[in-house]
């Protein structure tokens, strides 16, 4: 038997070709992984949290410190009109519509874990782009060594951001080398469906092999710099919260182990289950810290 030219062609070629021929119009709005109907190299099989957990417990501190008061809240938050603005060491600085960064036809599904450093979990079924895609759309400048990003300040519709707590806006940063990588999206939607508020509409970090907190929500600044950006968490408790924020689950947090984690949903009998060291992800990214101390660099 004769192989058709698809079976020895690498699947992100071969959907380019598909898209070729069927012409981009009839697909721009389906998303890639409908387009294969197999999931990505980088999804887990693991069994997804349901739509309902994901919406309902979740961390946005812009609208209260309980775990249900985004989704009661977050409505309130208006995302159309919305631009990121991308500067600092970019080749092509400006106001970037999300259309733009992410449009429908390059829309991928990725299903990744994502553990809090409060220690508890869930696997979340995205929708988003690389970030590598983004960034060079703006043309990264060869000094650029780190990314900043910036969440959206507006006290009147993020009622918490009125208190303190955190200095807002929430900010967020990742080396060069971590933004680039393939395994870190930009995510515009989960569950085929556009982002929901609390979830960071309408456009959101996710790398999942650091703790949650680096995948900073609703973004409208992306800047390239030269030197490490403060992050929001590093500022309010630096002995606690780090630049890297790897998980990692020989290194503690100074009050409670990170050894374990409480997958959401998995009831009372459910029990907890052992953190992987990067999340799982180590396969990947280990090589990014190649002869770094991640107790030092926690
Ligand atoms: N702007 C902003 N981004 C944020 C947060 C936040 O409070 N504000 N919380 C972070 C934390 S601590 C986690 S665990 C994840 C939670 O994402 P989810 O609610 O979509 O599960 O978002 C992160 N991104
Ligand atoms: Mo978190």
């Amino acid at each position: 038997m004769k192989l058709g030219w698809s079976d020895v062609t690498p699947q992100a070629l071969w959907l380019d070709r598909r898209s070729f021929i069927a012409g981009a119009t009839a697909l721009a709005a389906t998303p890639a992984a409908a387009l294969t109907g197999s999931a990505s190299q980088y999804s887990t099989s693991e069994k997804p949290n349901s739509f309902e957990e994901i919406t309902n417990y979740n961390n946005f501190y812009e609208f209260g410190f309980g775990k249900e008061d985004p989704a009661r809240y977050a409505d309130r938050m208006t995302t159309d009109p919305w631009s990121v603005e991308i500067g600092g060491l970019v080749e092509r600085p400006g106001s970037y519509g999300v259309e733009d960064l992410a449009p429908d036809n390059a829309l991928e599904e990725r299903i990744y874990r994502l553990r809090c450093v409060e220690a508890w979990s869930m696997v979340i079924p995205w929708l988003g782009v690389p970030l590598a895609s983004v960034l060079s759309k703006a043309g990264i400048r060869p000094s650029a060594k780190f990314v900043a990003f910036e969440t959206l300040y507006r006290p009147e519709e993020m009622i918490a951001q009125r208190g303190g707590g955190i200095d807002w806006p929430y900010h967020e940063g990742l080396r060069i080398d971590e933004a680039m990588h393939p395994l870190t999206i930009l995510a515009t939607g989960l569950y085929d469906k556009p982002m929901p508020n609390q979830n960071g509409a309408p456009i959101r970090l996710v790398v999942p092999w650091k703790y949650g907190f680096k995948s900073i929500k609703s973004i409208v600044k992306i800047t390239l710099t030269e030197t490490q950006p403060l992050t929001s968490w590093q500022t309010l408790q630096p002995r606690e919260y780090g630049f890297y924020a790897n998980v990692n689950p020989e290194v503690d947090h100074p009050r409670w182990s990170q050894a374990t984690e409480r997958r959401i949903g998995a009831g009372l009998l459910g029990g907890r289950q052992e953190t992987e060291m990067f999340n799982g992800y180590g396969d990947q990214v280990a090589g990014l810290y190649a002869g770094m101390d991640l107790a030092k660099n926690y």
